[in-house]
């Protein structure tokens, strides 16, 4: 068994971030040696905090599943598709010759960030650190939305819904595709059989939702919920890390 967890509004509160309500489940979990992978939108320096926080030792997905991180003391990483720095090029190009309007990571300071996502100056810090993906804010009607969508397919590139945000990256990444490249791949156990569970509460969990062998949506606190298919899925009744904690503790029974 091994599990897969989205981060935003699943294993941590959407508003206050923070995870304390899932330590029975996390406990478990550490105790009967079953790996946790965590699979997010954020960057790679603000997992590694909250990866220390949880004193997990596991590989982990970050920035949508552009970037797996293998081994965090040894720096392995594995990387699929485009670099931010090209990523930002072709986005801000774009912005440049369609007159788009949205305002992305990199156009803001600390505290643009602070004060878009609540999280504290040195965690927005840390968000800033993009290796592989970029999240804009939409300022812009829903038909250039869907122009812009076009723009970036022809460069290879992809938007993603999480939780507050948009997110550029490439179209050769996502959750799922990491999670499955992971599970081949895992550190020490290549090609051993494993049986997966995921959660997720936002539009971009679907695919790691699906990829797994059992899907936990967790009820979203924006209104834009996964509806995966073709996998059998538990509902979880609370938001966040409540309802994190108590579905894998009954799963766990
Ligand atoms: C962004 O990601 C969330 C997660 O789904 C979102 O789109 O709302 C990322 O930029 C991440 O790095 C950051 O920690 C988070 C803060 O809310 O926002
Ligand atoms: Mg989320
Ligand atoms: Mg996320």
């Amino acid at each position: 068994l091994i599990i897969f967890t989205d981060l935003d509004g699943t294993l941590l509160d959407h508003h206050s971030y923070s995870w304390q309500a899932a330590q029975p489940a996390l406990r478990q979990l550490r105790e009967r040696g079953i790996p946790l992978i965590l699979c997010t939108s954020k960057t790679a320096a603000e997992v590694s905090r909250l990866h220390s926080e949880l004193e997990l030792t596991t590989p982990f997905i970050v920035e949508n599943g552009a970037a797996i991180i293998l081994n965090p003391a040894e720096d392995s990483a594995h990387f699929f598709g485009t670099s931010h720095s090209e990523l930002i090029d072709l986005v801000q190009q774009l912005r440049q010759e369609r007159d788009y309007r949205f305002t992305g990571f990199s156009d803001m300071s600390v505290a643009d960030v602070v004060a878009v996502t609540s999280l504290d100056a040195d965690r927005a810090k840390l968000a800033k650190q993009r290796l592989c993906s970029e999240p804009i804010l939409w300022e812009d009607d829903e038909e250039a939305l869907q122009k812009f969508q076009q723009d970036l397919a022809e460069q290879n590139l992809q938007l993603l819904r999480g939780g507050r945000f948009y997110h550029v990256l490439s179209k050769d990444a996502d959750k799922g595709t990491a999670l499955r490249w992971l599970l081949a791949n895992y550190p020490g156990k290549e090609g051993c059989s494993w049986h997966s569970i995921a959660l997720g509460d936002g539009p971009n969990d679907q695919s790691m939702l699906e990829a797994a062998d059992l899907a936990i949506v967790i009820p979203s606190a924006t209104g834009l919920s996964p509806k995966p298919s073709n996998v059998t899925v538990i509902h979880a009744e609370e938001m966040g890390p409540i309802g994190w904690n108590r579905t894998l503790l009954e799963i766990l029974k």
